[in-house]
């Protein structure tokens, strides 16, 4: 891992210029305390309504997407990859309603249409539970980019943010996020060939790991290269929560019920 102080800032009513310069180089950025300690309390409060939920009505899947199921250090069944929440909690669907979220637009180029909050589109708000146990079923998650699933789908790259809301501190010294800056600037072959896709979890040279607290905004272009590390720690402090909602262009496309799962969802099963 590459260490790099980059610089956090604050996200206000519209991106400054050096938070675009600095999301134009490097394809991804740090906003501290977007929301607050007791918002982020209400938003796993919301995700814990949302799993009482699901084990009640033995819930496979939203939309046509996989529900990743494990268990907790006690035992107890979890939900370890929520996709939707969003749908099945109003404090989570109103937190996609925070204006400051457009002022993120911009991130997505000068000349795009219909720039949106994917609250209804790919697999809408995701939160993710890791948690490293031997009875954990989601610890890590090996290389990848998000914009794969505009290839798999046949189509051109769109542009396309993945916007991360953290709900656990996290440090590099404990697994979490870890990504190659600049590579959402590489060729299409660089971005189809220059890993395994989710089946390698070896780390890079250029690789970079990001410190967060509860609360903090990351945003990442979908064409950079990221993983995330296995903590080498176990039980409690291992434990990592993050909503991620994608931010989307060009047209509406809502996934149903009916929706079929798309063949980098059936990635998403290799994920341990
Ligand atoms: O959990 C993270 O921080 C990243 C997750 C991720 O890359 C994804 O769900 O596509
Ligand atoms: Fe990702």
């Amino acid at each position: 891992m590459r260490e790099f102080n980059y610089p956090k800032f604050t996200l206000g009513e519209s991106l400054t210029q050096e938070q675009l310069a600095f999301f134009d180089e490097h394809g991804f950025i740090h906003f501290k305390s977007f929301i607050t300690k007791e918002r982020v309390a209400e938003i796993i409060k919301g995700s814990h309504d949302v799993q009482k939920q699901w084990i009640a009505e033995n819930r496979e899947k939203v939309n046509g997407v996989p529900i990743k199921w494990g268990f907790d250090l006690d035992g107890s069944k979890i939900v370890q990859r929520f996709a939707f929440s969003s749908l099945f909690s109003p404090t989570l669907h109103e937190l996609l309603k925070d204006p400051r979220f457009k002022s993120l637009f911009p991130f997505l180029g000068k000349k795009v249409s219909n720039p949106r909050v994917g609250e209804y589109e790919k697999d809408g708000l995701v939160l993710n539970h890791y948690i490293n146990t031997e009875n954990s079923k989601f610890s890590q998650m090996g290389w990848h980019t998000d914009s794969l699933r505009d290839v798999f789908y046949g189509k051109k790259i769109m542009p396309m943010l993945n916007v991360g809301i953290h709900l656990d501190r996290s440090t590099t010294d404990n697994g979490g996020l870890r990504l190659i800056p600049g590579t959402h600037k590489q060729s299409l072959r660089q971005l189809l060939f220059r890993k395994k896709y989710f089946l390698d979890y070896e780390p890079d040279p250029e690789e970079i790991g990001l410190n967060v607290d509860p609360g903090d905004l990351t945003v990442h272009d979908g064409r950079l290269w990221h993983r995330v590390a296995l903590s080498p720690l176990v039980g409690e402090i291992s434990r990592r929560r993050v909503m991620y909602v994608p931010f989307i262009t060009g047209k509406f496309k809502p996934r149903d019920e009916n929706s079929k799962p798309r063949l980098y969802q059936r990635f998403m099963y290799l994920l341990k």
